[in-house]
């Protein structure tokens, strides 16, 4: 089901502060960029390697404002890991497979993520702790 790691999701405060640290310090490069209101966040995603199927990023995560997701996170835990993405070939079949095992889907069908990606989300109560993001790349046109 899983085909890779897609991205880590890092909740922060200051995104272009947290971008020049892993740069500087990793030597990560942003190839994007995306305001997603319908998420409640600014993202940048910092390339990490190219696998079959698609990439591997960091996705640095700054609120939009307190009241969204990773405002609420950041109010209650302070800056960290906020997520972890999977890489799957169908995000809507993957969600009818996992809702089909127990596991509360916070998104009954797919949204938009970031690079054109379609994503969704499971409950981390039900996932030991670890809030989870299906991600389907997008369509390569030829
Ligand atoms: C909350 N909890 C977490 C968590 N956020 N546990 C692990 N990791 C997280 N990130 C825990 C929290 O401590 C509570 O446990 C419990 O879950 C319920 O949390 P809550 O504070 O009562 O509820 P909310 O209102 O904060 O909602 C939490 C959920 C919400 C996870 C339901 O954040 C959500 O719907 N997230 C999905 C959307 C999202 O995160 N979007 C931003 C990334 P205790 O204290 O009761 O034990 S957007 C993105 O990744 C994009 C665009 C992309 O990749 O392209
Ligand atoms: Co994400």
């Amino acid at each position: 089901m899983f085909m890779r790691i897609d991205h880590v999701g890092i909740a922060c405060h200051d995104l272009e502060e947290k971008i020049a640290f892993f740069e500087r310090t990793f030597e990560l490069t942003v190839v994007a960029r995306e305001v997603n209101e319908e998420q409640g966040v600014k993202e940048a995603m910092l390339h990490i390697a190219d696998g079959e199927g698609g990439g591997s990023y960091i996705q640095l995560l700054e609120p939009l404002g307190p009241d969204t997701p990773v405002g609420k996170f950041l109010a209650k835990r302070g800056e960290g890991v906020h997520h972890v993405a999977f890489g799957v070939p169908d995000v809507t079949q993957a969600l009818q497979e996992i809702g089909g095992r127990g596991i509360r889907l916070l998104d009954e069908k797919p949204r938009h993520g970031s690079m054109g990606s379609s994503i969704a989300f499971l409950h981390p109560k039900d996932v030991g702790g670890m809030l989870t993001e299906l991600v389907q790349a997008p369509e390569r046109r030829a």
